[in-house]
């Protein structure tokens, strides 16, 4: 048996033997249905562009550099044909089955959704939902994709059409975020994923969990975390395959 094989056995035997398992994902997560993630060596943070990724998008540069933000934000993160990958659909299946609970994702992506997961906490928001600043009218992805204007602006009121998005700087939604915290800390198995626990208030609420078994998956070798009870060292997505 190869390591992959060895390591999914173990993670099988983990849900088998839990009743309420709860995943918590990062961008990683995506990185096989081909979105790249922020911090990876080919992640967004180290590709060049004109201004630092993480700058435009914070809160204070979306206010004063429109063009610059939504430049960024439709050739980088506006990802609406990827499709979901092994982990999203086994996740989907644990659903229906009852074994799983919640989703509780850092990704804005939707992917989870498309794979046909049910109760997806979306802490950043996601892309394919948008409002109009002024009037709040709702706007689909797509809408904002095909926008014909570089920032897109609303077809009734003329105002700016913003994703529904955390960007740094902004808050979380309190309602979004008792939720995430309800379902942790009712998980007796949490599955962390694709993380790299370092954007907060997300990363803290780990903190809620206090069921029997907490399972770390990240493909890179160095990644550890004191509070997991197994770090497993594997692509997610390949890892999830063969997961039921
Ligand atoms: P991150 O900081 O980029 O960390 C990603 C982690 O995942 C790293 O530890 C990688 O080693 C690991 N990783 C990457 N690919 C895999 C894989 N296939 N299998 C296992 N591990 C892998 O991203 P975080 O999610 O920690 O940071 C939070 C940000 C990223 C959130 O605000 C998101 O909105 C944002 N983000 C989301 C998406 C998306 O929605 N798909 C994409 C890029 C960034």
């Amino acid at each position: 048996m190869n390591s992959l094989e060895h390591d999914r056995k173990i993670l099988q035997e983990a849900i088998d033997s839990s009743r309420n398992v709860v995943f918590f994902g990062g961008a990683g997560v995506s990185t096989e249905s081909g979105i790249p993630d922020f911090r990876s060596k080919d992640g967004l943070y180290h590709q060049k562009y004109a201004y630092d990724p993480e700058e435009i998008i914070s809160h204070h540069f979306y206010e004063q550099n429109k063009e610059e933000f939504f430049r960024f934000y439709r050739e980088r993160m506006l990802v609406l044909d990827a499709k979901p990958n092994p982990c999203h659909l086994a996740l989907a299946e644990l659903e229906k089955r009852g074994k799983l609970s919640a989703i509780v994702t850092q990704n804005i992506d939707g992917l989870h959704q498309k794979a046909g997961s049910k109760n997806v906490i979306e802490l950043h928001g996601s892309i394919l939902r948008n409002y109009c600043e002024d009037c709040s009218h709702f706007y689909d992805g797509t809408f904002v994709k095909n926008c014909p204007t570089l920032v897109p602006r609303c077809p009734h009121c003329g105002g700016v059409i913003k994703p529904d998005v955390v960007l740094y700087e902004e808050s979380l939604d309190v309602h979004v975020m008792t939720k995430a915290m309800i379902a942790i800390s009712e998980a007796d198995l949490l599955i962390v994923a694709g993380t790299s626990l370092v954007v907060y208030p997300a990363a803290s609420f780990l903190n809620y969990f206090q069921g029997r078994e907490l399972i770390l998956i990240d493909r890179n070798p160095e990644k550890e975390d004191e509070r997991a009870d197994l770090v497993l060292h594997q692509n997610v997505g390949e890892l999830f395959g063969g997961i039921r």
